[in-house]
């Protein structure tokens, strides 16, 4: 039955956005400087909207325990006074991809589509039960092995790019697997109704396309540039 389980949730690997054609060109050394800058701009609203999810999750979450291993997600995003944390880290991906700080912070270059499956994933972990919204986290049992392709893709493909920039990755690569054991074995514990289970990997396909429709969005770009239509002849 656990077994079973986990491979259900583990089969979620096949909608994971790392088979996204803009992911692919990105590890294949196919996107333009602007490509790479509009991807590194939406994904800032990504990673700022982390800490919120998980701070929905921990309102949600009655259970000391939980909320004691939970926060340091938080703390690993936002940093503390002394430490920074990865959004701080998140800025500097920006600045050796040619994006400033306050470009980023200022969101003007979040498209609507990225804005609306991020906050979507938000809302569904304040909405959700805990439970639901830890197995939703759970997309980050595929991320290390896409972030190492995706890292030594960048290092090859993009020599523009100032290598201590992509430190941010390097940190995922140790700090997201200690994450997706730890909600693994949460969601294995707690779900153990066929209903739960269920529930559980509804939650992590939803958050496979949170993850899809962002891409699809960066992909296209901004499509809503206004043009006033040309006056007949
Ligand atoms: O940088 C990422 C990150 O901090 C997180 C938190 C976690 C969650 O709680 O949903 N998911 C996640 C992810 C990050 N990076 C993505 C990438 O491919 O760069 C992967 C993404 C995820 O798999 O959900």
């Amino acid at each position: 039955m656990t077994d079973e389980f986990i491979a259900e949730l583990r089969a979620q690997g096949t909608r994971y956005h790392n088979l996204h054609p803009f992911h692919r060109r990105m590890d294949d050394g196919a996107l333009t400087r602007e490509e790479l800058q509009r991807w590194v701009t939406n994904r800032f609203y990504y990673q700022k909207c982390i800490p919120l999810k998980d701070a929905a999750i921990m309102s949600n979450c009655p259970e000391v325990e939980v909320r004691r291993k939970w926060i340091q997600r938080i703390i690993d995003h936002d940093g503390t006074g002394a430490q920074g944390g990865g959004i701080e880290s998140w800025l500097r991906l920006g600045e050796a991809l040619g994006v400033s700080r306050q470009e980023l912070e200022s969101e003007r270059g979040v498209l609507p589509g990225v804005r609306y499956a991020v906050d979507a994933y938000v809302n569904f972990a304040r909405q959700r039960p805990w439970i639901e919204a830890v197995a939703s986290s759970l997309t980050e049992l595929f991320g290390p092995a896409a972030i190492k392709v995706r890292l030594e893709a960048m290092e090859r493909h993009y020599d523009w790019i100032d290598p201590a920039g992509l430190e941010y990755f390097r940190t995922r690569l140790v700090k997201a697997p200690r994450d997706a054991d730890y909600a693994l074995g949460l969601v294995v514990q707690r779900c153990r109704s066929r209903e739960q289970q269920l529930a559980a990997v509804a939650a992590l396909k939803f958050k496979t396309e949170v993850l899809w429709a962002q891409l699809d969005a960066i992909d296209r770009g901004d499509s809503q540039i206004c043009t006033p239509p040309t006056p007949a002849p």
